[in-house]
């Protein structure tokens, strides 16, 4: 039990709701070293969301709201740490939910499968019942796509991604959105639109964010994304990591 009186009380707290997601095989091997790796980066950037990053929550929710087939594509670390959150977005996006793992198992998809449909989610895509296609043929797990998913989806949310699987979904002409604490990552660089966030902030965010812009006409939300550029936000993004001695 660790005291509220902590000061890395919140920390704390999602190191063993990680810890106890790694217990019940939700989790890839390397998860809790990936996690580690956000964690230094949320210290440097003093654990607060920034401005760039509320700009880029923007442009996402508007180009969400403004997309065909949205979908929000979530690994083991996204689910455990805001799985609730996640199902909120997609209510409120109206988009659709696809597990695509890195480290794929068959085991691990039906754990997290589960997961989402024990809250109330049933069309979880990316299953093994699901028709998995290969992103630009590519027959590597990493690629793999369910057909009414991400296959055909044209902006695709992934937050905390491998750098691998971001670089091949951006070579699809989709828009693909990356939520990652490392600006420097070549997800960060590769996606259209990058949150230098943690995804356990972002998340419940974007949801206020897309209540608000829901109500708004077109040609807003057009605006909102045409002024976007990821280049110069991520740029702000890093100027963000204010290293005091
Ligand atoms: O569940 P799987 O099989 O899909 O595997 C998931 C992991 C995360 C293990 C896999 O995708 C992986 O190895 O990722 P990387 O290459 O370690 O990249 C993870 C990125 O996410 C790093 O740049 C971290 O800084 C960043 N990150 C870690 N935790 C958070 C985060 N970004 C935002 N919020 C976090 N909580």
């Amino acid at each position: 039990m660790i005291p509220k009186s902590h000061p890395r009380y919140e920390s704390l707290l999602l190191r063993e709701k990680m810890v106890e997601a790694s217990k019940e095989g939700i989790l890839a091997d390397s998860a809790l070293i990936a996690h580690g790796r956000g964690e230094a980066f949320d210290y440097l950037l003093g654990e607060r969301t920034t401005f760039p990053a509320k700009r880029a929550m923007y442009a996402t929710v508007a180009s969400m709201l403004l997309a065909n087939n949205p979908v929000i594509s979530v690994n083991g670390n996204t689910t455990a740490l805001a799985i609730d959150d996640i199902i909120k977005l997609a209510e409120v996006l109206d988009a659709k939910i696809e597990i695509n793992l890195f480290y794929r198992t068959d085991e691990r998809v039906e754990k997290i499968a589960e997961m989402y449909k024990e809250r109330g989610w049933e069309n979880i895509l990316g299953t093994n019942d699901d028709e998995l296609k290969y992103i630009k043929n590519i027959e590597n797990p990493r690629a793999s796509a369910s057909k009414t998913g991400i296959y055909n989806a044209d902006v695709v949310l992934v937050p905390l991604e491998d750098g691998d699987r971001a670089e091949i979904l951006s070579k699809t002409g989709k828009t693909i959105i990356a939520i990652d604490l490392n600006p420097l990552s070549r997800t960060a660089i590769k996606s259209d639109i990058t949150i230098v966030d943690n995804v356990v902030r972002a998340i419940p965010f974007m949801c206020k964010i897309a209540e608000d812009l829901k109500e708004q006409d077109k040609e807003f939300l057009v605006n909102i994304k045409n002024d976007f550029d990821n280049k110069d936000n991520l740029k702000e993004s890093l100027e963000q990591f204010k290293v005091k001695g």
